[in-house]
Order: structure tokens, then C-alpha cells, then sequence
């Protein structure tokens, strides 16, 4: 079987609409078909500052979550990449291999240095990406399922993998980008020119799963449209509308044609009232999930506990092949 990986950091209180649309909802998809791995990615979050209590907690909360939207821990590896070294470990070798320019590249770093100021910025913001490659090439996987805004971050870890083959013989997969072109992007309620997101987003332009479901359908009747009347996917021309859409589609599994014919002669209220209904029908039994989860730490531990061990088995033999190339002694 094929595999697949992929991670979330927990650097906010909850998912985002643009989170579950643009990867997770492919992240529970791909386990009929593929071997998974799926983690939450602390080490990625202290590229900025946290607060170790709240990291924990975030931490734990990010892995009820994706219990809660459908990762099967029976099924896949679901664990916290803190609790598997060997992605440090072979981080450190690939950063060895990763130009200064192509790191200076990456365009994700050079937009949250400059709103944090370049001085402020950590080194570990900075190689990031490299460390992301890591986790992908660990555990050799084919493919990655993410969001639009990873897709540089995927051209890194192709080239990283190429390189690495080329100069020490072939060990790494090569993996492919899964990004779906209709839902890769999920556009700010308030700003549909932007991307929602959980550090640039304006409060009502954000939908959080773990939100007041009726704060989240006011955000959605309140969402930016246009001046027009008609309910018709166009991004260039009614950007916020086919945003609407575009949630809507994905949550309800109708087509955009099919909601298009559904919506004709309707105005932009009617398709706003809807989608808010739709929203509240799958945040509420899904936050009962997550609490349900919650009630309960030391089982959740005992899951990522064993997700973890599954993930380092295949790890542990990717490090071994790699250290062994490179050219470093065998343990002791
Ligand atoms: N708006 C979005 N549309 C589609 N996919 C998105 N993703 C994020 N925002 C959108 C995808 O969600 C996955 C997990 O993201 P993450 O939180 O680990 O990192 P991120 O991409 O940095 O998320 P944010 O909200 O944009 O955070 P900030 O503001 O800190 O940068 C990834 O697969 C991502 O593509």
C-alpha cells in the first residue's frame, strides 16, 4: 500500500475551517487507501514562542480533533511528533544538504519573519521547511496530503529527496503534493482575497470548529459578498460568494453546479442562512466528539503512546539507511 503523511501544529485553541477543508477532510479520506501517518507537529509550533502549559494542552486538543473529524487510530499511525526523534535527527542531515538561498526562499518564512520582525524571527522558523521535509521523507511516503500554501514546502522536500539519492544512492521516496484543487484554498469570510488563517485572519473573517456553533453561523451570514444578485461559482468576479460555495460543497457533498441550479433565483441570504445551518449540523456533534475524548487524557495518551511507537519502527530503519549513507559509524 501506499503511504501517506501529513501534520497540523497545535499553535491555536482550535482547527479552522481552512484546515479541515484544505487537508483534513483528506487526511480521514486517504486512510481507505492508503498506510497513514498523521501527527500533530510541536516541534514546528516553538518556531514561535509558546507557553509550555498551553503547547501541552493545545497538543492534546489537536489530537481529540482529529479523532473527532475521523482518523481511525486503528488504522493509521496517529501521534505527536515530539515523541519520535528520528525526525530531528534526520532534519539535521537534510538542513546539511539545503542551500542558505533555497532555504531564504521559501516564501511562508519570509512572510511570518517580516510580520514578526527579521531580528525576531527564530532560526528554527527559518528551517522549518527542512524539518518538514524530514517528516515526510521518514517515513518514505508517496504522497502528502495539505493545503495550497504548503505546496513550495513539498517542491523542497522533492528536491531535498532528489539530491539526497543522487549523492549517496537512492534511499528516500520522492513523494507528490495531494492538494484538491476546489477546496486547497479557503478564503478569509471577511477578506476573500487572502487566505483564512489563524494568524492573519480577522476574528469574524475565521471559522473555528471548536467555536460557539451560532458565533460561527453568524460569521457566515455576515460573510463578505458582492454588490450582484446571482449565485454563481466566479472566483475572480464574486470572490466571496464561491468561497461560500466552495464550503458549502465540501460540507454537504453536493457539487457547485448542483448548488448553483439549487440556489437559482435565490438571494446571497438564502445561500448564507443554509450554509450556517449546514455548519452548526457538523461543528455540534462534532465538539461533543472532541469532549468525549477530552473526558478521558490518559486513554488519548495511551493512543498517541502507541501511534507513536508504530511511527518510530518505520522511523528508526529510514534514519539507520540515511546515517549509514552519510557515512556515520553504526550505533555501538
Ligand atoms: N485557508 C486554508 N485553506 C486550505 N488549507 C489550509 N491550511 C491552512 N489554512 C488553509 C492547511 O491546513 C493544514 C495545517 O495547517 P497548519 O496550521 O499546520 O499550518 P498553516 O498552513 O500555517 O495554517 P494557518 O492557519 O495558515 O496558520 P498560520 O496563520 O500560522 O500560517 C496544512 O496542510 C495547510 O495547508
Amino acid at each position: 500500500r501506499l503511504r501517506v503523511l501529513s501534520g497540523i501544529q497545535p499553535t491555536a485553541d482550535s482547527f479552522h475551517l481552512g484546515n479541515y477543508l484544505g487537508a483534513l477532510q483528506q487526511w480521514v479520506l486517504l486512510q481507505d487507501t492508503h498506510e497513514a501517518y498523521y501527527m500533530v507537529v510541536d516541534l514546528h509550533a516553538i518556531t514561535v514562542e509558546q507557553d509550555p502549559k498551553v503547547l501541552r494542552q493545545r497538543t492534546r486538543v489537536s489530537a481529540a480533533q482529529l479523532l473527532a473529524l475521523g482518523v481511525d487510530p486503528e488504522r493509521s499511525a496517529l501521534f505527536v511528533q515530539s515523541q519520535v526523534p528520528e525526525h530531528a535527527q534526520l532534519s539535521w542531515v537534510l538542513e546539511c544538504l539545503t542551500g542558505f538561498g533555497e532555504a531564504s526562499r521559501m516564501t511562508q518564512f519570509k512572510d511570518k519573519a517580516a510580520r514578526q520582525g527579521t531580528d525576531h524571527a527564530s532560526v528554527g522558523l527559518f528551517t522549518y521547511p527542512v524539518l518538514m521535509a524530514a517528516d515526510i521523507l521518514i517515513y518514505q511516503a508517496d504522497a502528502v496530503p495539505v493545503g495550497e500554501d504548503q505546496r513550495q514546502h513539498l517542491e523542497l522536500t522533492r528536491n531535498l529527496a532528489q539530491r539526497f539519492n543522487q549523492r549517496f544512492g537512492k534511499a528516500l521516496t520522492v513523494p507528490e503534493p495531494h492538494i484538491v484543487k476546489g477546496t486547497a484554498k479557503i478564503y478569509d469570510l471577511q477578506d476573500p482575497a487572502v487566505k483564512m488563517s489563524k494568524s492573519a485572519s480577522s476574528p469574524n473573517g475565521i471559522i473555528e470548529l471548536l467555536d460557539e456553533p451560532k458565533r460561527s453561523a453568524k460569521k457566515i451570514r455576515s460573510a463578505v459578498t458582492d454588490t450582484g444578485r446571482e449565485i454563481v461559482f466566479d472566483p475572480e468576479q464574486k470572490a466571496g460568494v464561491s468561497n461560500l460555495l466552495t464550503i458549502y460543497s465540501a460540507l454537504d457533498g453536493r457539487t457547485i453546479p448542483e448548488l448553483e441550479a439549487a440556489y437559482a433565483g435565490k438571494g446571497y441570504g438564502d445561500l448564507k442562512k443554509d450554509l450556517a445551518e449546514v455548519l452548526v449540523e457538523f461543528v455540534t456533534p462534532f465538539q461533543e466528539r472532541v469532549k468525549s475524548y477530552l473526558d478521558d487524557l490518559a486513554e488519548l495518551d495511551k493512543v498517541l503512546a502507541r501511534g507513536a511507537e508504530r511511527a518510530r519502527s518505520v522511523a528508526a530503519e529510514t534514519l539507520a539507511l540515511v546515517y549509514d549513507r552519510v557515512g556515520f559509524l553504526p550505533p555501538g
